[in-house]
């Protein structure tokens, strides 16, 4: 029998990074479990960190770099593998310059420290314009709001979690997700503590499992949460605005009160469905609070009004004088970016986009990425020919997968990083199989999302199985193939460790420092001084961009009956299909009798673009007029009901929420 050993590290399946303990016998991984003398999680894990075991030993692991030839994934060689994209990639680039690759940075990759520097060098050195990532599906909103409103993207404001007496959730349910950009682990304790300290208030169309920890909760129709906060900003510039930010900190506050002010009670019920004693009591609590946090998710990010509703929670707190203040919410420097020893660019007052595709010359690029919306549009108008899939499952991710598959059948090269197969690999040309996190070391790529000031490291657990090599490796061979000497890939130096050394370079404390402690923590000052001097040069925060205020001015009302996203506990996107999440469709019991439908019984849901069928939860939880379908499934793919031509003119991000549909037995 093989002795069985315990390795320290951390659980990069989501931004919250628990700390865990790995036990293994020999190449067999055994056992997950949390770390109490970890500083931030305290032992805290979840069903997914617990479940890598499950994700190392998948039965579809992928150990062997993979070729099409005709019909067939074979077998192959780094070496053929390499050399074969490296010619196909190269001859693209020469015939129809770099614009004709396409890159797509997906979550397999984003908590890959090594790999993600590398593929952000890869991409400098193509030099196209064609990046992709999930920031247009899942989030735009709140960077555009921070570039708009902060003047810089690099700032976005997270509740003071430690301190607040009033935090509001929009359209977020960190008990499932452990935050949309502000990790939360263990976010039972932390939600109770907020609970038991003030008040807890969430905006949610279902009773979510935070919203059952909450003070308050109120239903609005989707979409609508920009009506509620424009009613509280409207109520508190008329009494209890702070009126010192609003002359010397803040600019436009006459524009911002002009465009509120249809926001009265009375309207603002009628657009929101919610009662207006329930609003009132809002507000009541928004006043006792004086400072408040308010944290939006992807139920917010993914609709049409969801950055009219970013720019309002960023409003409110701006005129309650709730930013870089204890209580309210602050700002992270950045453990390895130290934001606080620079003087930020100011973002020009209408956005940073630049020219979009040419397939879509309605859209832009922002911070020079495309909306992943174009992608199928760019490769069926022959721009885009190879598209290098860094750790993305396409299919189930991207909108709209009646017109995305067929692009992507139609590349010249898909060539896709991967640990495990699925629809994604099956469409490539060429499928790299790399270490997956247990196989590798790692420090915290975003330490910017995570609560404290901090950073950490973990050594790899395991061998990496087969041929499987690392991501840094794979993309700077990748590179010396396209006539580009990244890094060294033989030498003394090609480690993962040298790759993570220098990274961790330009951080607060050295790396070794990090490999010794394992977790690395720096002061936190609040309110931060580099945050005020920003405000100074940008001459206050810009409370009314043009932007948004005609945005605004444009909202229509919801359809009658719209579907809503949400995450589930057994599930990460699209991964951990081995836990057992089922594509459960939660709908009101009046829907549901209005369609027929009766619990457990398998369901159409069908949008204007396609349809596809789930099982049935009769949830009297959720409001009547919103049916709510978990993403990541490779049956039930709810991207078969978003459409690529349906999206924001602003940013370009699909809408992935509040699309209209109906509701069939199957
Ligand atoms: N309609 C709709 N669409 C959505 C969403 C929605 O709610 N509704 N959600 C959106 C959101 S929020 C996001 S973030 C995107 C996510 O879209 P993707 O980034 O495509 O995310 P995943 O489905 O998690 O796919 C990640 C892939 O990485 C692989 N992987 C895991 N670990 C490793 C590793 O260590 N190395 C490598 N190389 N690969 C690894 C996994 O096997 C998996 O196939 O989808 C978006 N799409
Ligand atoms: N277990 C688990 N955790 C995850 C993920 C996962 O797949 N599974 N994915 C990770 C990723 S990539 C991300 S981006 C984050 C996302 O993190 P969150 O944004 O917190 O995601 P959800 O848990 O889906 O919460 C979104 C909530 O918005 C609500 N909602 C939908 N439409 C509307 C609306 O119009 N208005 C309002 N007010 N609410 C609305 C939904 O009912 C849902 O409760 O989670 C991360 N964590
Ligand atoms: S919350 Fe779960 S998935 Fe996220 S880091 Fe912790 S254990 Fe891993
Ligand atoms: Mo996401």
């Amino acid at each position: 029998m093989t002795a069985s050993k315990t390795v320290r590290s951390f659980c990069r399946v989501c931004t919250s990074v628990c700390g865990i303990l790995v036990e293994t016998a020999g190449d067999q991984v055994i056992r997950v479990r949390g770390d109490r003398d970890h500083p931030l999680s305290g032992g805290y894990t979840c069903a997914k960190g617990r479940g890598l075991p499950g994700m190392h030993h998948h039965p579809r692991r992928l150990e062997r770099p993979l070729v099409r030839s005709g019909a067939e994934l074979t077998p192959t060689t780094w070496a053929e593998c390499l050399d074969d994209l490296g010619t196909r990639v190269r001859a693209i680039i020469d015939e129809h310059g770099p614009q004709a690759v396409g890159i797509f940075f997906g979550s397999g990759v984003g908590m890959d420290a090594a790999g993600y520097r590398m593929a952000q060098r890869l991409h400098a050195a193509i030099g196209t314009p064609a990046k992709f990532s999930p920031l247009t599906i899942d989030g735009t909103a709140k960077v555009l709001i921070s570039d708009l409103v902060g003047g810089s993207p690099a700032l976005a404001p997270r509740p003071d979690y430690d301190a607040a007496t009033f935090v509001l959730f929009v359209g977020s349910n960190p008990v499932v997700s452990h935050g949309h950009t502000v990790a939360m682990p263990s976010p039972v304790g932390t939600l109770k503590a907020i609970a038991a300290r003030g008040e807890l208030w969430v905006l949610d169309p279902r009773r979510t499992e935070t919203a059952r920890l909450a003070t308050g909760h109120l239903a609005p129709r989707p979409g609508t949460d920009h009506a509620v906060l424009a009613y509280l900003v409207r109520e508190v510039l008329r009494d209890g605005a702070r009126h010192d930010i609003l002359e010397h900190r803040a600019v436009d506050a006459d524009v911002l009160a002009a465009a509120v002010e249809p926001f009265t009670l009375e309207h603002t019920a009628a657009v929101t469905d919610v009662a207006e004693e329930d609003l009132a009591r809002l507000l009541a609590a928004v006043r006792r609070a004086g400072r408040v946090a308010v944290e939006t998710g992807t139920g917010v990010t993914m609709a049409a009004s969801a950055n009219v509703t970013q720019w309002l929670a960023w409003v409110l707190m701006i005129v309650t004088g709730s930013l870089n203040q204890p209580g309210g919410a602050w700002f992270h420097p950045g453990f390895g970016n130290r934001l606080e020893s620079f003087e930020l660019p100011i973002s020009p007052a209408d956005g940073s986009f630049g020219p979009g595709p040419r397939s879509r010359p309605e859209t832009h690029s922002f911070l020079n990425e495309w909306p992943c919306a174009v992608l199928a549009d760019e490769i069926e108008a022959g721009n885009i020919r190879a598209v290098l899939n860094l750790g993305g499952h396409l299919v189930t991710a991207f909108p709209d997968t009646e017109t995305l598959v067929p692009a992507l059948k139609k590349l010249d090269v898909l060539a896709t990083i991967e640990i495990i197969e699925n629809e994604t690999t099956a469409l490539s040309t060429h499928v790299l199989p790399t270490k997956d996190q247990l196989e590798r070391a790692d420090v915290t790529l975003w330490d910017a999302l995570l609560p404290r000031v901090a950073a950490q490291y973990a050594p790899a657990v395991v061998d990496p199985v087969g041929d499987r090599r690392s991501t840094w490796w794979v993309l700077a061979e990748l590179a010396r193939r396209l006539g580009h000497e990244l890094a060294d890939t033989t030498g003394k130096d090609a480690t993962d460790e040298a790759m993570l050394a220098a990274i961790a370079r330009r951080g607060r404390r050295p790396f070794e420092d990090l490999v010794a402690e394992g977790w690395v923590e720096a002061g936190r000052e609040l309110p931060a001084p580099w945050v005020e001097r920003h405000v100074d040069r940008l001459g206050g925060w810009r409370l009314a961009p043009r932007l948004l205020i005609d945005q605004l001015a444009a909202l229509t009302e919801p359809a009658p009956l719209v579907f809503v996203p949400r995450r589930q506990k057994r599930h990460l996107n699209s991964q951990f299909d081995f836990l057992g999440a089922t594509a459960e469709v939660l709908v009101h019991p009046d829907d549901a009798a209005a369609a027929g439908l009766v619990d457990g019984q398998p369901l159409i849901v069908r949008g204007a673009r396609g349809e596809l069928t789930g099982v049935t939860r009769v949830d009297p939880e959720i409001r009547r007029g919103a049916v709510s379908v978990p993403h990541g499934h490779q049956t039930a793919n709810v991207n078969r009901l978003t459409d690529k031509d349906d999206l924001d003119l602003v940013t370009g991000m699909a809408h992935y929420s509040g699309l209209p549909v109906t509701v069939h037995p199957a």
